[in-house]
């Protein structure tokens, strides 16, 4: 396969490494756990980016989820621009937050009151102090691999880039912090029932990804997160379903709606601002109504609700509830053609794969599988998938750079780009079995 040209983008890393600590701004875009080198984008239209040497990609992971009706979509575009004519900040209330937060509660049941803030990491944060001050207890309980953001509490065995790197934590969190979180395995519910038993009375709540996106795509076992629920309210404690990465994107409604799952909490993120930044969290009215003004819990934020994220926000969320008839469909027809022709392509090579994929997001493990848990997605062979990765960049599709990051797709993702993606991995698992 002949090697791309990518001058420019090398140039711009030269550049960046004296800049940024390993060059990024964000560590899972250094490309360290995959080789190779990481295209600087210049833009991006439709389902491609396009690179600063003018190489061309189709993207899978859309900014990390939030592009799902593809990049540049036109009401998008313009609803950010005609907000952006009436100012990018006011620091002070504005009617848009009130139409995308009626937008979001329309799709989310369980959310009877919310606040906007500016990442996921904020929803996160947020949530976990309010289950905290709603129980007076101190201890959470999160699952091995799943990420939600880089608070203190919630880098225990956290997934995404902690995983990708192989960081059991983070240096700089402390031991005190670090011991109120207990990380236990994704799909068992034994280990949380005897959690709950062991520290009776003092854990607040239980967070988790209802679909996990951070160690991989792995969906939840049949009764799993009814489970859960059953087990929190028998202990008093809160259920905080992190759904920044698939609110919006399993269904108009997110993971709850799919699995017909209430929550006492909800965190959202990535789709809720069209990609631009912004998060929330939500739930039940008597909690919500701990955070001050009304009650004890401080949270805020100066660009919570920026007139331009509640925008693009609106724009997106507004144009998927309208087509939720034809986009949802679409976008599950697209990813199983890909993700399964895909598979394919593996089997007739020779390559063990493990296809793992709810609606729009998956993940191709490089094992021979199942994988249901942490434990077992790290048995994947991470060197394969590096240079699968390579290949595939190289062929002009950008997948995810770590074996442990879930793919996502759009709206503008048709056929000639899936079957460009298929073909690219019919070479690329070439060059997999070919390099020993
Ligand atoms: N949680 C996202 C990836 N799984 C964030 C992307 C990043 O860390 O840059």
């Amino acid at each position: 396969m002949a090697e791309t040209s990518r001058t420019q983008s090398r140039a711009l890393q030269n550049r960046a490494e004296g800049l940024f600590p390993g060059g990024v701004n964000s560590p899972v875009r250094g490309f360290r756990s995959v080789g190779g080198e990481p295209p600087f984008v210049a833009r991006a239209e439709g389902p491609y980016l396009l690179d600063a040497d003018g190489n061309r990609y189709i993207d899978y992971f859309g900014s990390w989820g939030p592009m799902i009706l593809g990049h540049a979509f036109p009401p998008v575009v313009e609803a950010i621009a005609k907000a952006a004519r009436d100012s990018a900040s006011f620091g002070a209330s504005t009617k848009a937050e009130g139409d995308l937060a009626e937008l979001v509660m329309a799709c989310f049941p369980a959310i009877e009151r919310m606040r906007f803030v500016s990442s996921g990491t904020e929803a996160t944060m947020s949530a976990i102090r309010v289950a905290r001050a709603a129980t007076g207890r101190k201890r959470i309980i999160k699952f091995e691999g799943c990420y939600h953001g880089h608070s203190d509490g919630l880098l225990v065995k956290a997934g995404s880039g902690v995983a990708t790197l192989g960081i059991p934590g983070s240096a700089g969190v402390p031991e005190e912090i670090a011991q109120l979180t207990l990380a236990l395995p994704f799909n068992d519910l034994e280990a949380v029932k005897a959690a709950f038993s062991t520290h009776e009375g003092e854990i607040a709540a239980v967070i988790l990804e209802p679909v996990v996106g951070n160690a991989g795509c792995i969906p939840p076992a049949a009764g799993y997160l009814a489970g859960l629920r059953t087990i929190t309210e028998e202990h008093g404690a809160l259920l905080i379903v992190d759904e920044v990465m698939t609110g919006f994107r399993l269904s108009l409604g997110g993971a709850l709606e799919l699995y017909g799952l209430d929550a006492d909490l909800v965190t959202l993120g990535k789709i809720i601002g069209g990609g631009l930044p912004c998060g929330a969290f939500g739930g039940k009215r008597k909690f919500m109504e701990l955070l001050a003004p009304l009650g004890p819990v401080y949270q805020a934020g100066t660009l919570s609700g920026n007139p331009l994220a509640m925008a693009a926000g609106l724009a997106t969320v507004g144009y998927l509830r309208e087509h939720a008839a034809s986009v949802y469909p679409q976008l599950e027809a697209a990813s199983k053609a890909v993700a399964e022709g895909v598979v394919a392509e593996a089997s007739q090579a020779g390559v063990a794969l493990t296809l793992n994929r709810v609606g729009s997001m998956w993940t191709w493990f490089f094992s021979g599988g199942p994988i249901s848990d942490y434990t077992q997605a790290a048995t994947s062979d991470t060197t394969a998938f590096g240079r699968f990765h390579r290949a595939m960049l190289d062929a002009g599709v950008w997948l995810p750079p770590s074996q442990f990051e879930a793919m996502f797709l759009g709206t503008a993702h048709g056929p000639a780009e899936i079957d460009a993606t298929i073909a690219a991995a019919r070479s690329a698992f070439a060059a997999v079995t070919a390099v020993v």
